[in-house]
């Protein structure tokens, strides 16, 4: 009997002094297994009397169940406890904010330019595109633009390292390309990305132009005015004032050069405009004969006007930015402005 209880006792102890299912089952083949120590007892019960052995039956099976069923109440516990352990790892907390996905915006430039397309879309222009890549001819030569010309030197122009190919200075030569292949009459703008070696605060190697014609016959200077002010005043939404000014260009004769009257000041003088009341905007002028008859279209038949503005310029007049090469670091915080 003491024997038993004694039995009982220590199991229950040993039982809630372990922590791990493996030593719980240590503990019941200890107890429960075909060595254990309540088979044994039950084992013995045979040299027992007759009489003895029922009720000490009772007793050990007593001890046999009690036991069992510690041993599954802590079996369960241990589970459990496994189980919460390892949901605890696995929290999530729901109530975070979630990560947005940033929603991208055009580059200012870009808004820009498509602006530009529409406007000389709606005055009769298509729009054109070349490659950025050129030759000299189409570059230089064809545009009337001399042998030994400052502006083809290798300081102020990107040659490539073969053949003699080069970062476009100008998107010109997309026009002289558009003559070659469609003749006359012809009316387009060339917008794209150009290339000079320059890189101070008001100058970057890469930078963007639009520039445009229009060749036919009859074309006149009134012609060139008329269009180049219309498209000022629907730019800027305002009546504007302009100047042209003689000026000189290889590829038109006579050239001009182009001031508004300062959009943001009226000409009373600030800071976008130096306090001259005029900002500078575009070079312009009736294509030269010689162009023409370097595309083989018949110039004493055929004139025609061009000009060519910069993009970016006009981007940082339309939203009012004073530094060119903000428009050129692509910082975010700028961009999203636009
Ligand atoms: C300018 C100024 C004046 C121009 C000339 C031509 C072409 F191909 F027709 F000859 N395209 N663009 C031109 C004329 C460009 O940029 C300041």
């Amino acid at each position: 009997m003491d024997n038993i209880n004694h039995l009982v006792v220590t199991a229950k102890q040993q039982i809630n002094s372990i922590n791990d299912l493996t030593e719980l089952d240590n503990i019941r083949v200890q107890y429960l297994g075909k060595k254990g120590a309540l088979t044994a007892l039950l084992k013995n019960l045979n040299s027992l009397s007759a009489d003895e052995r029922p009720k000490m039956g009772q007793i050990v099976n007593e001890a046999k169940t009690l036991i069992a069923q510690l041993l599954q109440e802590k079996k369960e516990h241990l589970v459990n406890a496994e189980l919460n352990a390892k949901l605890a790892t696995e929290v999530i907390d729901i109530t975070l904010p979630g990560r947005r996905s940033q929603i991208g915006s055009l580059h200012p430039i870009t808004k820009v330019r498509t602006r530009m397309e529409e406007l000389f879309r709606t005055l009769g222009f298509d729009v054109i595109e070349g490659p950025e890549i050129e030759d000299e001819f189409h570059n230089f030569t064809a545009l009337n633009i001399p042998e030994h010309h400052p502006a083809r030197a290798a300081t102020d122009t990107f040659y490539l390292e073969h053949g003699d190919y080069l970062l476009r200075t100008q998107t010109s030569p997309v026009q002289i390309r558009a003559m070659e292949e469609f003749g006359v009459p012809i009316r387009a703008i060339a917008p794209g990305k150009v290339y000079r070696c320059d890189y101070d605060p008001t100058h970057v190697p890469m930078f963007h132009q639009l520039e445009g014609f229009v060749v036919d016959e009859n074309i006149t200077f009134a012609n060139l005015k008329g269009i180049l002010n219309d498209f000022l005043e629907m730019f800027f939404e305002k009546k504007v004032a302009t100047r042209f000014r003689p000026s000189y260009f290889p590829f038109t004769e006579p050239s001009a050069e182009v001031d508004l009257r300062c959009v943001l000041c009226d000409g009373e003088g600030c800071r976008v405009c130096g306090n001259t009341g005029w900002i500078e905007v575009l070079g312009c002028g009736m294509v030269h004969p010689k162009v023409l008859d370097a595309v083989n279209i018949d110039s004493e038949k055929y004139t025609g006007f061009a000009f060519g503005m910069g993009i970016d310029r006009f981007a940082m007049f339309k939203y009012q930015i004073n530094d060119l090469r903000l428009l050129f670091e692509n910082d975010i915080r700028f961009l999203e402005q636009f």
